[in-house]
Parts: structure tokens; C-alpha cells; sequence
């Protein structure tokens, strides 16, 4: 016995789907789209009403098919009169959740501000190169043989004679090497590297600004002005600068810059240990030796002077912030580092 109702036999399925689909595909607002949904897909339409009277296997096959056809043609004409709704979940015209938007870290932040503070002054900002060799790193910089920075328990060596830079000094070699003579004006900036143990105020990697001036007639007063300059632009207008006397292998004499106290004025707090300064880098008047190393035809050390100094960058960041410990620059904690946009 057949017992295929007669809505299957008595309905031409194809013709039925390419008229629904074009309905689908012509449907100009949702109340039109509704009206078709009725006509086809419908409680009393015709393929809802023999897909309910199907017996046999093959006519269910065929009736499904048309009819997922007919859901995806409408689903289509949805997403589209929607602008974009898909399936009623979400409307991608309404404004989004905005993904976290990032910014410089406060070192780069600082190193921007420092190379923008040379540049008024008319220095160039020179690159240099984290991997050096002992030669540029320690002998042409006049460093003695026993100088404890030469020893594995120091610094970091990738073979008998190159290491990662301790200091950002060397640049001031190649710089003199690569300029034909004076006037040089620069500086450069990066990261370099000690075998410290790490606590409060040292960690392994660490940023230093090196400057460098060369020129004839440069004199002692014109490397406290610059740091004066310098110092009055990070931490403000009031700053006054002292120097003290210390040692390093390539200046002569080297003075080590103290800033006062930008929370108290110079009167005495706890960021400055209650001395009402705070201690800088160092600096110092370039040796004549240096000058000899390079070139002495072309640094003629009777007619040539320069100084140069080389400050550290998370020391400024601690000292102007108010931060307590260097590790948290690097700690990746952005409940600090988002303080400084
Ligand atoms: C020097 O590195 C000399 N090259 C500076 C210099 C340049 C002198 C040119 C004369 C002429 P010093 O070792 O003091 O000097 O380091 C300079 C600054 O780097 C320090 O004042 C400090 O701010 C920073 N610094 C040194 N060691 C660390 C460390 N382990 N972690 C973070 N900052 C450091």
C-alpha cells in the first residue's frame, strides 16, 4: 500500500524551492520576510505539512533537504536585512568591547624624553651595540688589567674577547673613531649588562644614557651646565646639580653629578636619605688618553677637550616616580606599569 500522503506526490518540490528561494532573496524588510517564512516554512505550509505526513524513507530525505535549503535561504535574508545579526546571538552594528589598548613602558617613555632633551641642546642621538668586544668594551677605554668589570664574576663574556657591554661607554670610541675629528655632540642610548646580584636599586639588565662632547675649548663648566640642562628638564626648573670627585679609567678628572631632592627641595626625606641629594651616574672630562687610543692626529689632545657622562634610565624613572624598587619596571605587573601612559 502507498502510504505516501498526497501533498508529497501532488507538489512539484523543485519548483516549490527556487519560488521560496527567490522570495528569500527578494524579501525587502522584516515584515516581508515574516510573509515568506508563513508561506514556506509555516505550521500550515506545504513542506511543514507533508514533512508531518511522511511515511518513507526516501520522501523524508528529499522534503529535509528542501527544507534545510529553505532555513539557510532564510537565515541569509535575515543576516542581511539585519545588517548583520546572525541567527538573533549578537548585532555586530552595536559598538564593540574595545581590546586594551597598550602604551610605552616608562623606560622607553623616559629614553624618548632624554634623547628629546639632548636634541634642543643639539646633540645627535648615535646607536651602539650590545655585544662588544673586550677591546672597545674595557682596553680602549683605558680600563687596567686587574679592573674587577674584566672578570667572569662581573660581567657577561660569550668568548675570550666579546661581552655584553657593561657601560654604554664604548660607544664613545666608536664614535670618535667613525667622525673624521671634532666637534662631535652625542649621545646614545641602551641597554647593557652586569653580573649584579639583584635587589632594590640593581638588576641584570639596565638602561644607561652615555654623552659625548668633543670639540676645542671644552671645559669643566660646560659639562655642568649640560647636567644643570639636563637635570632641570627631567625633574624641573628648580633642580640645583653638585658634583663630587670620584674614579673612572677614562675620564680625567671624573665628577660624580648629585641632583637635589625634587620631593623635598634639598631640606631632607626619605627618597633622598635625608642628605637632600641624589645621586646621578657619572661623568668627567674625556682622558687624554682616549684621544691617543683613537686617533691622536685627528684628536690632537693639546687642542682637543670633550667631556661625557653616563646616567642610568631606571634610576631617573625610580627617582622622579617615587618608585621603590627597580624590579617593578620589569616585574610585567600592569597594575604598575599602566600608571604611566
Ligand atoms: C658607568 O657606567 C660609567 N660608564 C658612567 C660614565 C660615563 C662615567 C661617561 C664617566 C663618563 P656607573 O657604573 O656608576 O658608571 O653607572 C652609571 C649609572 O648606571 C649608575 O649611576 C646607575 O644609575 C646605573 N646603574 C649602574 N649599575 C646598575 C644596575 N645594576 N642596575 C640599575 N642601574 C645601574
Amino acid at each position: 500500500m502507498d502510504r505516501t500522503p498526497d501533498t508529497v506526490a501532488a507538489v512539484n518540490w523543485d519548483e516549490l524551492e527556487r519560488e521560496a528561494v527567490a522570495a528569500y532573496e527578494s524579501a525587502a524588510s522584516g515584515d516581508e520576510l515574516e510573509e515568506v517564512h508563513v508561506r514556506y516554512l509555516g505550521r500550515k505550509a506545504a513542506l511543514p505539512q507533508a514533512l508531518r505526513g511522511v511515511r518513507d524513507r526516501e520522501s523524508g530525505m528529499t522534503l529535509n533537504a528542501v527544507r534545510r535549503r529553505l532555513e539557510e535561504a532564510e537565515e541569509a535574508a535575515r543576516a542581511r536585512l539585519d545588517g548583520g545579526t546572525v541567527a538573533g546571538d549578537y548585532d555586530v552594528t552595536l559598538p564593540g568591547d574595545a581590546p586594551p589598548r597598550g602604551h610605552l613602558h616608562l623606560i622607553t617613555q623616559i629614553r624618548r624624553e632624554v634623547e628629546d632633551v639632548f636634541l634642543g641642546l643639539g646633540y645627535e642621538v648615535v646607536d651602539g651595540r650590545e655585544v662588544e668586544t673586550t677591546h672597545y668594551n674595557f682596553d680602549a677605554l683605558n680600563f687596567p688589567d686587574w679592573h674587577p668589570a674584566r672578570s667572569t664574576g662581573d660581567s657577561f663574556f660569550l668568548d675570550d674577547t666579546r661581552v655584553l657591554r657593561t657601560e654604554t661607554s664604548p660607544s664613545q670610541i666608536r664614535t670618535m673613531e667613525e667622525r673624521g675629528g671634532p666637534p662631535i655632540y652625542m649621545i646614545t642610548t641602551g641597554r647593557v649588562y652586569r653580573r649584579e646580584n639583584v635587589d632594590a636599586t640593581h638588576t641584570q639588565t639596565f638602561h644607561q644614557v652615555e654623552g659625548l662632547a668633543v670639540d676645542e675649548g671644552i671645559t669643566l663648566a660646560d659639562l655642568k651646565g649640560t647636567l644643570l640642562a639636563f637635570m632641570r628638564a627631567i625633574f624641573g626648573p628648580e633642580r640645583r646639580v653638585r658634583f663630587r670627585t670620584h674614579y673612572f679609567p677614562f675620564t680625567e678628572p671624573s665628577i660624580e653629578p648629585d641632583v637635589s631632592c625634587f620631593l623635598c627641595d634639598g631640606v631632607g626625606c626619605a627618597v633622598c636619605k635625608h642628605s637632600g641629594w641624589l645621586e646621578m651616574g657619572g661623568s668627567g672630562m674625556v682622558d687624554p688618553a682616549l684621544f691617543e687610543f683613537v686617533d691622536p692626529e685627528k684628536y690632537d689632545p693639546e687642542k682637543v677637550s670633550g667631556f661625557a657622562f653616563g646616567l642610568g634610565l631606571e634610576r631617573i624613572a625610580l627617582l622622579r616616580h617615587g618608585l621603590p624598587d627597580i624590579r617593578l619596571l620589569w616585574g610585567n605587573d600592569l597594575r604598575v606599569l599602566g600608571q604611566f601612559r
